[in-house]
């Protein structure tokens, strides 16, 4: 679909957001920091917070510094032509008006309001692209989701499938059907998710946004493009389309202590040998729990950004 690939046709620059319920904890709970990325805080490997805690801190999410036109803004000045915002990470937590379950921050949270829409908003009005991450595997709240819990509120067995017609597939046809026009659905971390499944997704999103790319970490080669490793920069050429992902510092999610940020001529290094060698980088940024932009992360965009808006064939 030479129509689809063209986002990638000429290399490309975007800007990634991991933001989430997880965000408010920075990787703190209970007085206790955890050091590793803060969007898995609730897993085990973590904090191992139970589901019914985690889901308690949807009553603390009210983020009134989220501000949709600023973060384009960011985006634009930073020399990026998109942005992929976390729709639904690992934990479940839909980050949208979601009608197909009841945990998001609309029906959750004292803040009552859908930042997608005016974050898809304000990406149009900047002339930027805008599409979502959705983890379509993993599910760590919903009963049957991957690594999710076994039973439902009733004890009795959940399956994958129950997770998959309930959750899953609404919500993936929410996001490609709610928010205008998007570029790509970021899909993450397939594990043993079973081919049928994955097909099912990719078909809705071509039937939803015959433009949109889908990534290859949809599982089973069915995304449109290959996506690296994480921070992965190629030392050679890589045939057909790809992207590298890469994040300000070292957490995709806010993490409090996470100062170790990469300075502006590391993120154009791997920018320019991203795109000099045919990919597209798409570098991560992770709003606080409150919904502002760490101001590092802010001036380590905007510094390398100035130096592509003086070279602006890049
Ligand atoms: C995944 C997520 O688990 C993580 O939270 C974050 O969203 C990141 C962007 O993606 O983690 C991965 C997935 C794949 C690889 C590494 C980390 N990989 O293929 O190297």
């Amino acid at each position: 679909n030479a129509e689809r690939g063209q986002l990638f046709s000429e290399g490309n620059y975007a800007m990634f957001i991991h933001w989430g319920l997880y965000s408010l904890l920075g990787n703190e709970v209970d007085g206790k920091t955890y050091y590793g990325i803060g969007e898995w805080i609730m897993n085990p490997r973590m904090a191992g917070i139970p589901v019914e805690d985690y889901k308690q801190l949807a009553g603390k999410f009210n983020p009134t510094n989220f501000d949709a036109k600023e973060i384009a803004r960011i985006a634009k000045d930073a020399g990026m032509k998109y942005i992929v915002i976390t729709a639904k990470h690992h934990d479940g937590f839909a980050m949208y008006a979601s009608k197909a379950n009841a945990f998001n921050i609309v029906d959750a949270t004292p803040w009552n309001k859908d930042p997608m829409k005016e974050l898809a908003v304000a990406c149009r009005e900047a002339g930027l692209g805008f599409g979502f991450y959705y983890s379509h595997n993993q599910d760590w709240t919903f009963p049957g989701g991957g690594n999710g819990p076994k039973t439902d509120e009733d004890g009795n067995p959940a399956t994958f499938d129950d997770y998959f017609a309930k959750k899953c597939l609404p919500q993936v046809n929410e996001i490609t059907t709610e928010y205008g026009p998007i570029e790509l659905v970021w899909f993450d971390t397939p594990g043993k998710m079973p081919k049928h499944y994955v097909e099912q997704l990719v078909e809705l999103v071509h039937k939803n946004q015959p433009r949109a790319l889908v990534s290859g970490r949809a599982g089973h080669g069915l995304g449109d493009y290959q996506t690296l490793g994480d921070m992965e920069v190629p030392r050679h050429n890589i045939e057909g389309m790809w992207e590298s992902v890469d994040t300000t510092n070292d957490s995709w999610a806010y993490a409090w202590y996470d100062e170790y940020w990469k300075s502006p001529k590391e993120i154009l290094h791997r920018l320019i040998a991203c795109v000099g060698r045919g990919g597209t980088y798409m570098l991560n940024i992770g709003p606080r729990g409150d919904g502002s932009v760490p101001e590092r992360a802010v001036k380590t965009l905007t510094d390398a950004g100035d130096w592509i808006r003086r070279y602006p064939q890049v």
